[in-house]
């Protein structure tokens, strides 16, 4: 049973070893997230058996818990089985309660969203690590686009040329290659954006959610330390222009608010096209100072 929205749901029933949706036993195929909820939370849970399924002598035990590790899994007849209908209900359940008690989401959510709805089958997502990826687990439904994200190994290097690499890949099919990023990764491989002038050029949208440093670090452990050490070692605001270095090395830029950022994405595009998502009224501050729109 794929569950939706299962970030919160897993923080939720690992707080509470009564809860009646709380799990006995996790399987784990391939490399698992380093999401918290599931590698700290679910696989380190002393009172759920980790199953790890793998057919090599090298299979990953992130959490150092499995109990047993086989080659493969093979189904049974408990898919169809009274418990398993109960859960699911119970789960299904959980999400109407969840749906309805929910808050807005954040404009950063906004974004991540609009570049996720707009990507459809034969596109190409990339997704960088940061809160996006985590807002999009969190919040996305399902999509008919292919998602590529550095997901457990989660390095911010490269993936601007990472994105560029599938985008040249991806030239003679179909479909349209976006990357989404943050701005702290962004700005890390800002260069990525350079093609030599012998090189092929890729059709590529790099959309940066630019909320002026890494949100994701006010939602982690580092979020504990005093506020001023938290801004200068780790969330690292810098106030850059991030069109306008992008421009200088080459790229065409855009500067647009969440609600005109599926309007952008949906406009015929060639070549290397950044476009910088900011919160409202910081963009209206950029533009006032200038004196003329984008
Ligand atoms: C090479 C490298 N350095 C540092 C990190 C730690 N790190 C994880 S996400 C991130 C940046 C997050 O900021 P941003 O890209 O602006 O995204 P946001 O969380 O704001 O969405 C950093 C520095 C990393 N993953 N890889």
């Amino acid at each position: 049973m794929l569950v939706p929205g299962y970030p919160a749901l897993l923080s939720e029933i690992m707080a509470d070893p009564s809860h009646d949706l709380r799990p006995e036993r996790a399987v784990v195929f391939g490399h698992p997230t380093l999401s918290r909820p599931v590698l700290g939370a679910l696989l380190g849970a002393e009172d759920v058996e980790v199953i790890v399924v793998d057919s090599t002598s090298s299979w990953p035990d992130a959490a150092g818990r499995a109990a047993l590790t086989v080659p493969a899994a093979t189904g049974d007849d408990r898919a169809d089985s009274e418990e398993l209908a109960a859960r699911r209900t119970r789960v299904q359940a959980w999400r109407g309660a969840a749906a309805s008690a929910a808050r807005p989401l954040g404009w950063q959510v906004g974004a991540a969203l609009a570049v996720w709805n707009a990507s459809e089958e034969h596109d190409v997502l990339v997704l960088g690590s940061s809160s996006l990826v985590r807002d999009l687990e969190q919040h996305a439904g399902s999509t008919d686009a292919r998602v590529i994200a550095n997901r457990g190994l989660a390095g911010i290097d490269g993936t601007t040329a990472m994105a560029t690499g599938l985008a040249l890949a991806h030239r003679d099919h179909p479909g349209r290659v976006r990357l989404l990023v943050g701005d702290l990764t962004a700005l890390h491989d800002l260069t990525g954006l350079i093609i030599g002038p012998e090189e092929q050029r890729p059709d590529l949208d790099v959309v940066v959610v630019d909320d002026d440093g890494g949100r994701i670090f006010g939602g982690l452990e580092h979020a504990a330390a005093p506020p001023a050490l938290l801004r200068r070692f780790f969330t690292t605001p810098h106030g850059v222009d991030i069109a306008g270095a992008a421009a200088s090395l080459g790229a065409r830029t855009e500067s647009v608010c969440t609600d005109e950022l599926a309007g952008a994405l949906a406009a015929p595009s060639r070549g290397i096209r950044v476009i910088v998502v900011q919160e409202f009224s910081r963009r209206r501050s950029s533009i006032s100072r200038d004196g003329m729109v984008e």
